[in-house]
């Protein structure tokens, strides 16, 4: 295979390559003054709600990541080096019910996005510090972002603060609003209609 071919291979159905790095989210930007008053919460179905300070979520080990991403406004953006902590790492930190079978990504401002607790385990998804060797900015989700990407872009929530434990599959901002309830963006899932 060429390079173009095999780039080609990773970009799925419907999607186009951009070299930039757009900014696409609903509502304004946070900005932080005081870490002080951020935290980050594991909750809903667990056997305790664990919460994190600034200070203890930027001192867990990290880890680099290498992945592709796309957008279902049809933007990919391939080879992005992301430097973050594992989902695995959080979860040593808290006891999951045995009912836990989705979680709900609760961002600033009250946005979220859904997923199943398989697609969120993944260990290929990620909590984001670090773009391409520098500190997310305010923009892309500066402090935490998720970075999901096996599934459409959406569900990477930006400026995230927790993790909501449950049972039953319920649709977050963009999902409530006619997107898919999943995203897989090699079967373009963009709308609830696909
Ligand atoms: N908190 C929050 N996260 C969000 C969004 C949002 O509106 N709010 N938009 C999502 C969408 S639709 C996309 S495509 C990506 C865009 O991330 P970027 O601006 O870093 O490219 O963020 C996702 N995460
Ligand atoms: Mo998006």
């Amino acid at each position: 295979m060429s390079a173009n071919q095999e780039t080609a291979t990773r970009v799925p159905p419907g999607q186009t390559l951009t070299q930039g790095f757009p900014v696409l989210h609903y509502g304004s930007v946070p900005y932080y003054n005081d870490m002080s008053l951020w935290n980050f919460r594991l909750f809903g179905l667990v056997e305790e709600e664990v919460t994190l300070s600034y200070q203890e979520f930027i001192a867990l080990p990290r880890q680099e990541f290498r992945n592709d991403i796309h957008c279902v406004t049809t933007w990919s953006k391939l080879d992005n080096v992301w430097e973050g902590v594992a989902v695995a790492e959080v979860m040593k930190r808290v006891k999951l019910k045995p009912e836990a079978k989705y979680v709900m990504l609760h961002a600033e401002h009250g946005w979220t996005t859904n997923l199943p607790l398989e697609d969120f385990l993944k260990e290929t998804s990620l909590f984001a510090l670090k773009h391409n060797g520098e500190l997310l900015t305010p923009d892309h989700g500066y402090p935490v972002r998720m970075v999901v990407p096996h599934l459409y872009f959406w569900k990477s929530a930006k400026w995230l603060r927790g993790i909501e434990f449950m049972a039953s599959d319920k649709p977050g901002f963009w999902e409530r609003n006619g997107y898919h309830m999943y995203g897989n963006p090699w079967k373009e899932q963009r709308y609830d209609f696909d």
